[in-house]
């Protein structure tokens, strides 16, 4: 990387921002099509959210085997998981390990933050400020910054006067943190919190959970990895892959078939029983309509009901904990081990926030309406900034010296989820209007890279030295990412994919929830129409201008 203020021509073909599993294969390659690339990120090591992400009990809810790459067949054979469920010291590990397999570092800059990425209209280049004073400029900037890595902590009243430890899950220490015989607060209950609460809870000498929004929470029923497992999916890698590209969910398994309410109650509750007993997540996608249909995703939403007064002893800790207000599925589904029974500890105590808000962090604890509190410790499972957040965070300014943030003042406008008018010549990995969260975010990720690489070798054989969409295709395709939305159960609820959790956020759906399949497809239509919805600059002079009218009928 150039140590020059203004360095020119350019220092690199692509600036890549974050190493967890987006940039780390975006590396590889923009390297494997002979692009010269250079990576920022700001952890001192690779693994992005599993860098971060260290508090007890982080794992992930997708299986080890299909939260894995499948872009080399080497890299699935050569690594074994241990469990269904791999654990957060597991998958950082296998992160880790990718890296040197692949030899990736060397392009890596650790411990360095974007500060600041300005788009030069002259040069056609982006001029990228890092936080070790340096800059960078690259014909292409690619996000790869995730879209849950921007942590959220709401601005309490009192916090600055809190004497004990602080954390938040995902900012946990590289240190131990050691909370035995500690008074141990936990405040939030989605994925982060629903993973935390037991294993604090083992350690605490008395935790104490606050809850604002009860969640649907499923057995993990973790286990370890047999090997005849990971045989079959090193020999099956072909068919697992086609299979995972042609669903929604990107991980080979679909919504099943019937419909919940063409079975009768008995046959109904089998396949919920066997769902359950299964373990994992894909107990919503049990019925074809359980997405779609409130009637239907009823049935599902009172199955779990039942399950947390049969797992709660405490009847009035099982009321509080159980969602009535919302549909399955609609907030992002949480995977646990022992959540709810974890409440039946005489140690561990329930605060329902609806009936005993919040008021104030005092100097020693928590302050509710009707309660006061004292801490050693407040954890914070307040969870992100999602999608928008990791991008706006940074002062990235297009055209004009357009600010992102600006930009993005209504709502994130794009194009695919992948592009932004006003900011040629940058792509974003997994960003606002993509599959990203809605599906395996590993293939969500191969997808976009790919399609990313494809387009700049694209650019590359036809001398374009400028990509960029329009305000027009934005427009379509968000009117198509929004029309998606309406359909689905997921606009039932307040989440983090609508921004309901920050303050000030507006509010709309963010992910394209239409599937990663017909996403991926919708791409390659676009591709093969020589990127239709984008306009080129180049040596050529052949400039298309074209627009992506035809997508919101499709
Ligand atoms: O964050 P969240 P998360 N006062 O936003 C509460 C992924 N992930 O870190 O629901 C009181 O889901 C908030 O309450 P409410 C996964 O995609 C995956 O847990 O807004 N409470 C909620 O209970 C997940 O969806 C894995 O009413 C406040 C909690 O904090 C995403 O990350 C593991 C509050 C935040 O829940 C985010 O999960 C972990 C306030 N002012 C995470 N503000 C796996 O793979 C917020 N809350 C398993």
């Amino acid at each position: 990387m150039s140590k020059t203020p203004t360095p020119s021509p350019v220092d690199c073909d692509a600036l890549v921002i974050g190493a967890g599993f987006a940039g780390l294969y975006a590396i590889h390659k923009l390297r494997e099509s002979n692009f010269s690339v250079t990576a920022i990120e700001s952890g001192g090591d690779v693994g992005g959210t599993w860098y971060w992400n260290r508090y007890p009990g982080a794992r992930c809810d997708v299986e080890s085997i299909s939260y894995s790459y499948t872009f080399d067949p080497e890299l699935v054979e050569n690594w074994r998981w241990s469990e269904r469920f791999a654990s957060q010291p597991e998958i950082l590990e296998y992160a880790r390990w990718v890296a040197d397999e692949l030899d990736l570092r060397r392009s890596i800059t650790f411990n360095t933050r974007v500060d600041k990425a300005e788009y030069d209209e002259t040069s056609s280049t982006w001029l990228v400020h890092t936080s070790d004073g340096l800059q960078t400029r690259a014909r292409f900037l690619i996000s790869a910054v995730g879209c849950l890595s921007a942590e959220s902590i709401p601005q309490f009243p009192g916090l600055q006067t809190y004497s004990g430890e602080v954390y938040h899950t995902g900012r946990w220490p590289h240190h131990d943190v050691n909370l035995t015989g500690k008074r141990v607060a936990v405040i939030g209950t989605g994925s982060s919190g629903i993973q935390a609460i037991p294993e604090i809870a083992k350690q605490a000498a008395h935790l104490t959970v606050f809850q604002r929004t009860p969640n649907y929470s499923l057995p993990a029923r973790n286990r370890p990895l047999y090997a005849d497992e990971h045989a079959d999916a090193v020999k099956n890698l072909g068919k697992r892959r086609d299979r995972a590209r042609s669903c929604p969910t990107g991980i080979g398994i679909g919504f099943g078939l019937n419909e919940a309410l063409s079975l009768n109650d008995m046959d109904r509750r089998d396949t919920f029983d066997r769902y359950w007993h299964t373990g994992g997540n894909l107990f919503v996608t049990a019925f074809s309509d359980l997405a779609t249909n409130l009637t239907a995703n009823h049935e599902a939403a009172e199955y779990v009901r039942e399950k947390i007064a049969t797992i709660v002893d405490d009847p009035k800790t099982a009321q509080i904990l159980t969602p009535v207000d919302y549909p399955i599925g609609a907030k992002r589904i949480c995977v646990d081990t022992d959540y709810y029974s974890t409440f039946n500890s005489p140690h561990v105590d329930l605060v329902d926030l609806r009936e005993d808000p919040l008021e104030t962090i005092t100097d020693v604890g928590i302050k509710t309406e009707h309660n006061e509190f004292d801490f050693d410790v407040i954890v914070f499972a307040t969870g992100y900034d999602g999608m928008t957040g990791p991008l706006t965070r940074m002062d990235l300014r297009g055209r004009g010296g357009l600010a992102l943030a600006d930009k993005w003042s209504n709502g994130p406008t794009n194009y695919l989820g992948v592009a932004l008018a006003e900011f040629p010549n940058m792509f974003t990995i997994t960003g606002p209007g993509s599959p990203s969260v809605l599906a395996n975010v590993i293939a969500s990720i191969e997808q976009h890279v790919e399609w990313i690489v494809e387009c700049m070798v694209y650019m590359r054989r036809n001398s374009f030295h400028e990509i960029e969409t329009s305000a027009r295709s934005e427009q379509s395709w968000v009117e198509h990412v929004n029309a998606i939305a309406e359909r689905t159960l997921y606009v039932h609820a307040k989440s983090w994919y609508l921004g309901d959790n920050i303050e000030g956020k507006t509010r709309v759906f963010m992910p394209y929830a239409g599937g990663l399949n017909n996403y991926r497809e919708k791409c390659a239509e676009i591709a093969t129409a020589n990127y239709e919805g984008f306009s080129f600059a180049g040596d050529k002079k052949s400039a298309r201008s074209t627009t992506a009218t035809t997508l919101a009928s499709s």
